[in-house]
């Protein structure tokens, strides 16, 4: 949907219009450059609805972040497009679900790039509405023009660049993935001319490279659990999933990644204050290999998980003092989010699992990541933006990051392309508190593609035959032969399938979900 004009009124009280002002005089009153805000998506990995303070963390202090929800507003039903990162990313960069697209599943890091340059995605709105744009940290969206045929050594064919960021500082896929290099502006980063060039597969290994699998006594930072994957390449210590070679001190370090990415956000934010810029900051923080920093370790009672958290917490609070030090936190809207939901055991062994204590990753809800159950998808989210949010607000209306495009379209007044972000709607009231009914459903994505739909008041889970365990991670999926109807409001934990009981509202939901699979729904 195309947004609608930005009703300047619910910025009040900066913009002081009436709603129902005619398109002419909205035009005079739209912001000028100035009054542009900065744009700062956090986007973590793989953080859950419990795994904050703000939120109710138990085993974690979060306090940079719950100062942020203090400043703004928190949401409690705020959905991730998918359970896994690769789509929620591509859906949350170009408005459009990512089950309507083949080749947007969990990507390898030798995926070519997976948005094409033709789409319209949220930086090259920001770029075309005069913000100075870019992206730190993990992209998983493919690199390149042809999968697995990237030359790493020379400058990649396609990049953020050409999907409206004027600057980039990536890993191309997760930390668990091979290239273990970060991607600067289209080449590898800090490249090491002295070794051996970078070669990348994840169909075979090189020849006389070590794998976790045949070398585990070269694993001296972080071991695969068993019968996980993450056994080819080492690098640092750690192995992962896919096989390289080369790159000498271009290899990254994974205690020094959450310093690296912060150190390069900050210092954008200080190059490019005076005039609106746009930051997707997307940390690996708390993904797998969960590998902090020396200073972090012991700060949480959750052992390397917990304290990729609090890592994840520090990164924050760096962002929040640049801008308090730069004078430009009032006119700054940071949106913190998370890709999907939380995972315990992901494939090391770094006794997530054995130290989780009383904490409950997900909160009250049912799931985790690659769930059709709501702790795949709700995730924590928090709008921070001074001059116009008020401050210890909290919203329940239910919402989907599939909206943030036209939403954020609104708030800098930005014209989409027709066509461009065709499921996102704009939502921007609801962003910044000053409405609260929500959304009138949102599609959830589990790992395998099942599809369920929400609303305020029931869940549905479409029928499917999947395994009801994932393999490896101990994740129940959800996935069941016959469709799921759960009761939001008495039975938030997803325990009693009311279907049979509910036929019409089975109808009503899969009604939605066929309409808007065949993309025949006004909202
Ligand atoms: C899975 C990995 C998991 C994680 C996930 C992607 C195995 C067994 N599991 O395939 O560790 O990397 O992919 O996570 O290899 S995501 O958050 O980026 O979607
Ligand atoms: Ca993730």
């Amino acid at each position: 949907m195309r947004p609608l004009f930005l009703t300047l009124s619910i910025l009040s009280p900066v913009f002081t219009t009436t709603a129902s002002g005619a398109e002419g005089s909205q035009k005079d009153k739209r912001m000028n450059e100035h009054e542009k805000p900065n744009v700062i998506l956090i986007y973590a990995d793989d953080l859950g609805y419990g795994d904050l303070s703000c939120y109710g963390a138990q085993g974690v202090r979060t306090p940079n972040v719950d100062r942020l929800a203090a400043k703004g507003i928190r949401f409690t039903d705020m959905h991730a497009v998918a359970a896994t990162s690769t789509p929620s990313r591509y859906s949350l960069l170009t408005g459009e679900y990512a089950w309507r697209r083949p080749d947007t599943d969990i990507a390898n890091g030798d995926a070519a790039m997976i948005i094409q340059p033709w789409q319209y995605t949220l930086a090259d709105m920001f770029k075309h509405s005069g913000y100075t744009t870019a992206v730190f940290g993990k992209w998983h969206l493919g690199l390149g023009n042809k999968s697995g045929e990237q030359d790493w050594n020379a400058p990649l064919a396609a990049t953020p660049a050409d999907l409206g960021f004027d600057h980039h500082y990536i890993m191309a896929a997760t930390a668990d993935r091979v290239p273990c290099v970060f991607i600067e502006d289209g080449c590898v980063a800090n490249y090491d001319t002295s070794a051996p060039p970078i070669e990348v597969s994840y169909k075979q290994n090189f020849a006389g490279e070590p794998t976790g699998k045949e070398h585990p006594e070269l694993l001296y930072n972080l071991k695969p659990a068993p019968k996980h994957g993450h056994d080819q390449s080492i690098v640092n210590g750690i192995s992962r999933i896919g096989y390289m070679k080369g790159g000498g001190d271009a290899l990254w370090k994974d205690e020094n990644i959450a310093d690296s990415i912060t150190f390069h956000a900050t210092q954008f934010i200080r190059k490019h204050h005076s005039k609106p810029f746009f930051i997707y900051f997307a940390t690996n923080d708390v993904h797998v290999p969960r590998f902090p920093h020396p200073r972090f370790r012991g700060k949480s009672t959750m052992g390397l998980r917990g304290d990729a958290i609090v890592q994840f917490d520090w990164c924050v609070g760096q962002i929040m003092q640049t801008l308090d030090e730069l004078g430009i936190s009032d006119n700054t809207l940071i949106i913190l989010s998370s890709d999907n939901g939380p995972v315990v055991n992901d494939g090391y062994q770094d006794q997530a699992e054995e130290l989780l204590g009383n904490h409950k990753p997900s909160g009250p809800l049912r799931g985790y990541k690659y769930s059709a159950y709501e702790g795949g998808t709700r995730v924590p989210a928090i709008v921070c933006w001074p001059k116009c949010i008020k401050p210890q607000s909290k919203s329940d209306a239910l919402m989907s990051q599939i909206d943030w495009m036209a939403s954020l379209a609104a708030l800098i007044d930005a014209r989409l392309p027709k066509g461009s972000a065709p499921d996102s709607h704009n939502y921007l009231e609801n962003l910044l508190g000053k409405k609260y009914t929500g959304r009138p459903w949102v599609i959830e994505q589990a790992a395998n593609h099942t599809l369920s739909v929400r609303t305020s008041e029931w869940k549905y889970i479409e029928a499917n035959d999947g395994p009801t365990m994932t393999w490896g991670s101990k994740v129940e999926t959800g996935n069941c032969p016959t469709p799921q109807l759960y009761n939001m409001k008495s039975d938030v934990y997803e325990q009693e399938n009311v279907a049979i009981q509910h036929p019409e509202t089975v109808f009503e939901l899969e009604s939605i979900l066929r309409k808007v699979r065949a993309r025949k729904i006004p909202l």
